[in-house]
């Protein structure tokens, strides 16, 4: 068919935690999945695939194996929207219509925004988690590092996981303690943001654990350019008496995240706010302009912290407000307060999970202790359990995030 009760644009997390309700819910081939993947990746696990202690194949799954068994699955990518017509473009031309439709491509990874990322990514010391070609030659070049400058950035732009571009560095030191290349190695961090993490009570911790562990923290650098062949990183000054000049630094490691924005097809369409994002009420997650369009996850306009964690609270209440639209209930009744989630991993056996609300930039922590000491349990909690749960039920559109779990604890 080419119409559908409801059409979910992504099969990533965002897409599939809702597209397996709503199929479950409104029967077969009444939701459609347009998805152009043959893979989809739980990418949360890449800082323990880029670190070594999980591999690449354990943070993916054939897209026909998590795909819901009710749901229409569209191979293709969708070129553009015609929310006047309730229809969107299928890069083969097709049309596709719908009732409802929920936006959930992600964000997109801009690398041709770094001079000579592309064709540097993956050699002589240059790599980044944020690709699963790359994820395990970030391993590689730590196994292999003999000491010398190593270099960790993160863009100016939002990106998702805004924690990872530093937990891969954490995990870089103290592999390099323990080989014994500590001694000779320097390493630098290189923010385009004026603070380590945008939450002061971790933001505070994380200080302490750089300052103690000297790992150099560089605010308001922007990566720019990479030259290969002198390896050599080149920054772009945002702030400070430097503005508007560059700094160059000779690298033996770098590992990029690179800049990251809207992705382009949403960018130019009538669903787009003016940065790009799909244009959402951040309570209801409703379109602002087209009533039968929903979004969350990273491509979306929400105010927080684009995460997986994030996409719990955010599918919980989308498919709420959705259903009620197709059952003529109480409309907007759910609303998404802006919880997230950043597991910040600063070793092997030990981690700080930030969670807080984006909206209110307030901690909303699941247990009944301090989770912004570093901890094993909540290490192994992120490394074992959360997988688990992401595979079996967050996929399965039967997670809706811990929320239940702080009224349990009565932690909230
Ligand atoms: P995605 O999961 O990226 O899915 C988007 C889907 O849309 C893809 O399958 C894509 O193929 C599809 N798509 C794209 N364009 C089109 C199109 N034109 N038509 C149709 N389909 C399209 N989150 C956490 O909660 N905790 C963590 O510890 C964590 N760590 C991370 C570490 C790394 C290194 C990375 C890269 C991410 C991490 N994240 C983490 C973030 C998390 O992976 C994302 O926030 C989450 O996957 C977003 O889900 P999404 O569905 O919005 O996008
Ligand atoms: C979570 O629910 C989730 O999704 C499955 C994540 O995605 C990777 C997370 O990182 C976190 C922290 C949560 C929250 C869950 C608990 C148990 C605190």
């Amino acid at each position: 068919p080419s119409s559908y009760k409801v059409v979910v644009v992504g099969g990533g997390s965002a897409g599939l935690a809702v597209a397996s309700t709503l199929s479950e819910t409104l029967g077969k081939n009444a939701v459609a999945v347009v998805e152009p993947a043959d893979i989809h990746y739980y990418q949360p696990l890449w800082t323990f695939v880029g670190s070594g202690l999980k591999t690449l194949d354990e943070s993916k799954r054939a897209m026909k194996e998590v795909m819901p068994e009710n749901a229409q699955w569209i191979k293709d990518s969708v070129a553009s929207f015609s929310p006047d017509k309730n229809a969107v473009v299928l890069a083969n031309g097709e049309a596709i219509t719908y009732d409802y439709l929920v936006v959930a491509a992600g964000i997109q990874v801009n690398w041709g925004k770094i001079k000579n990322l592309p064709e540097t990514l993956g050699k002589n010391g240059v790599t980044s988690n944020y690709s699963a070609q790359s994820v395990e030659k970030t391993n590689e070049f730590i196994k292999s590092f003999k000491g010398g400058n190593a270099l960790f950035t993160m863009p100016s732009t939002p990106i998702k996981c805004a924690g990872a571009p530093q937990k891969i560095m954490y995990l870089a030191e103290e592999q390099w303690r323990k080989a014994n290349v500590r001694s000779q190695t320097n390493i630098q961090y290189f923010t385009g943001l004026g603070k380590i993490f945008a939450i002061d009570k971790y933001a505070n911790q994380l200080l302490k654990i750089c300052k103690a562990r000297n790992l150099n923290i560089n605010y308001f650098t922007d990566l720019a350019e990479i030259k290969p062949d002198t390896k050599e990183a080149v920054f772009n000054v945002l702030a400070g008496e430097a503005k508007g000049t560059t700094l160059t630094l000779p690298y033996d490691f770098l590992h990029v995240t690179p800049p990251m924005g809207a992705p382009d097809f949403i960018k130019a369409s009538a669903l787009a706010n003016a940065d790009g994002w799909v244009d959402i009420n951040k309570e209801t997650l409703r379109h602002n302009r087209f009533n039968n369009v929903y979004a969350l996850g990273d491509c979306s306009s929400l105010p927080t912290s684009k995460t997986a964690a994030a996409i719990t609270a955010q599918s919980a209440v989308l498919k709420s407000n959705l259903l009620s639209d197709i059952y003529n209930e109480n409309r907007d009744a759910a609303k998404y307060d802006g919880y997230t989630s950043c597991p910040l991993v600063t070793g092997s056996d030990k981690l700080i999970l930030a969670e807080f609300s984006g909206y209110t930039g307030q901690p909303q922590e699941t247990f009944p202790f301090d989770q912004s000491q570093e901890r094993l349990s909540t290490y192994l909690i992120t490394k074992e359990i959360i997988p688990e749960i992401y595979w079996r039920s967050m996929l399965k559109g039967t997670w809706d995030g811990p929320a239940k779990y702080r009224k349990l604890f009565g932690t909230n």
